[in-house]
């Protein structure tokens, strides 16, 4: 037996998107190289089904990939259906009842995995010699990659030397041969703060990389929590069951037990090989490769007929901003609104590729507060830009909360109409992360600068007055007049309300 429901089991995942119509399996055999990528991507770009390849022609006869397994969707299947599947919420939610149940989970009593004797993972063992990471069906993703990608959708499992703390978190993976995989581990996320704890012991770090996760698991890997707390225990409290999981076969380790894929190794310590370059989630691809750490395997093991997935990074919409970027979103909200300050929402718009959050301010609550435009920003920026999440998010734009901040139309417009030339306020000593494009090459090795805050509150709304009413449908007309166009509305000759 093994646990079920798309949240916690990938493979349950991938057959409800293919029963509603949400993915759609392929079985004309497709070249892993760049045709998974370009087939991926377009699906991305006009918001079609996922892909399931089911024959392709590399790796093991019989083994799968899946592609944009939480890109947007057209509306029939509700846009955000493949991201509310992964948190256990039906296809229609919107954007803001994913967030609020993120945060809900934040606050319940992190719920432990549970370990359980065997699971799928385990129909396929190799162990020693017989690893052999050319056995699954590793794609060219881009054609300025610097190599195959084995891991886009897939979390590193590591612990603390003291066993206290269990990190799974989302990072890129390349093949650098059959036995060894390259990808990075910056020192200010989990795994790279792990992995120096090891090297402190003069250690290799012990290593698992899971790969067709459960997607809730998935998710909570790709979340910024804070230092020292278990994503297991996270995606217990957010699935409401504790993960099940199986001990590795070597390492000691314990991985989710219906994964499709797991890997386990170690991280070396001191060696690193030529990574990347990787088109990423920013929208571009800069042409040099970097040495990173590399991940040696030791032991593979498979479902049958594993299902390899994969996100295809570029321009928004794929899983580096419907995932990662909802994820912080989720984080930041939380720590805003616990610190007091009058936050309604944080949102990551996914048109701006993870580079911007959009917060908007309950106007109430603001003018309660009696502060000034430099004290709000300031304390947001105190707040966030302080915080693990707050490290990934260089730009931040603050909005009064009648903006739905998860609408890009209202945000293009309140950044239009509100946003006052000069109200931005550079943070140029705040650490940030330096993948973000525009930062100049001193800022990349300082690890510092190209951080703001935008405010489009305007002045008079400090103190609780609104100069000019928004013109809509919404606020424009009496709500009965509103409610009779919305009945009447194919009588008026429209197809649908
Ligand atoms: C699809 C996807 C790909 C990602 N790729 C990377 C990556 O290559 N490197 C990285 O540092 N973070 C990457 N992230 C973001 C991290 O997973 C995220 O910041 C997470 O909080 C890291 O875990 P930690 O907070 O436990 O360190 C990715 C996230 C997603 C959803
Ligand atoms: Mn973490």
């Amino acid at each position: 037996m093994t646990q079920h429901g798309a949240a916690l089991n990938f493979r349950d995942f991938v057959d409800e998107l293919l029963r509603r119509g949400d993915a759609v399996q392929i079985d004309r055999t497709v070249d892993p190289d760049l045709e998974i990528g370009a087939v991926t991507r377009r699906v991305y770009e006009t918001r079609s089904p996922a892909p399931l390849f089911a024959s392709v022609s590399a790796g093991d006869k019989g083994m799968r990939v899946f592609g944009a397994p939480a890109g947007l969707s057209s509306d029939e299947h509700g846009a955000y259906g493949r991201l509310a599947a992964h948190v256990g919420l039906p296809s229609h939610s919107s954007a803001r009842e994913i967030l609020e149940k993120l945060v809900a989970a934040m606050h319940a009593d992190p719920v432990p995995p549970q370990v359980v004797p065997t699971g799928p993972c385990k129909e396929n063992i190799l162990l020693g010699e017989d690893v052999d990471l050319e056995r699954l069906p590793v794609p060219l993703l881009h054609r300025e990659d610097g190599g195959r990608y084995v891991g886009t959708y897939g979390f590193h499992v590591v612990q603390s030397p003291d066993g206290r703390w269990t990190s799974w978190s989302v990072a890129r993976t390349m093949l650098h041969d059959r036995t060894t995989l390259v990808g990075p581990a910056m020192p200010q996320q989990h795994v790279g703060m792990i992995r120096e704890m090891w090297r402190e012991l003069d250690r290799p770090t012990p290593w698992a990389m899971v790969l067709g996760a459960p997607p809730a698991a998935l998710a909570a890997a790709g979340m910024p929590l804070p230092m020292g707390v278990d994503e297991d225990g996270y995606v217990g409290a957010l699935s409401g069951s504790g993960v099940e999981v199986v001990r590795t076969e070597t390492n000691g380790l314990y991985v989710p037990a219906n994964a499709e894929i797991v890997l386990e190794g170690y991280i070396s310590a001191d060696e690193t090989g030529p990574e990347g370059p990787m088109g990423e989630y920013h929208g571009y691809s800069f042409p040099d490769g970097k040495p990173q750490p590399l991940f040696h395997v030791e032991a593979m093991t498979f479902r049958d007929r594993a299902i390899l997935p994969v996100c295809v990074a570029g321009v928004p919409p794929e899983e580096n901003h419907t995932v990662w970027g909802t994820m912080i979103s989720a984080e930041a909200t939380d720590l805003l609104r616990s610190r007091g300050l009058p936050v309604d929402l944080a949102w990551c718009s996914y048109e701006a590729a993870t580079c911007w959050m959009v917060v908007s301010v309950d106007r109430e609550r603001l003018a309660a507060r009696e502060t000034t435009e430099e004290e709000l920003v300031r304390d947001v920026a105190e707040v966030l830009f302080g915080s693990h999440a707050g490290w990934l998010v260089p730009k931040v734009i603050l909005v009064g909360s009648d903006i739905d901040v998860t609408d890009i139309g209202q945000v293009v417009w309140a950044l239009a109409t509100r946003y006052r030339p000069g109200t931005e306020y550079v943070f140029p000593d705040t650490p940030g992360i330096p993948m973000v494009p525009y930062l100049s090459a001193e800022q990349i090795r300082a690890g510092h600068g190209g951080k703001s805050v935008m405010s489009c509150i305007r002045p008079e709304e400090f103190s609780g007055e609104v100069r000019g009413g928004t013109a809509s449908f919404l606020t424009s007309y009496p709500q009965d007049l509103q409610r009779s166009v919305i009945a009447n509305w194919t009588r008026y000759g429209y197809e649908s309300a």
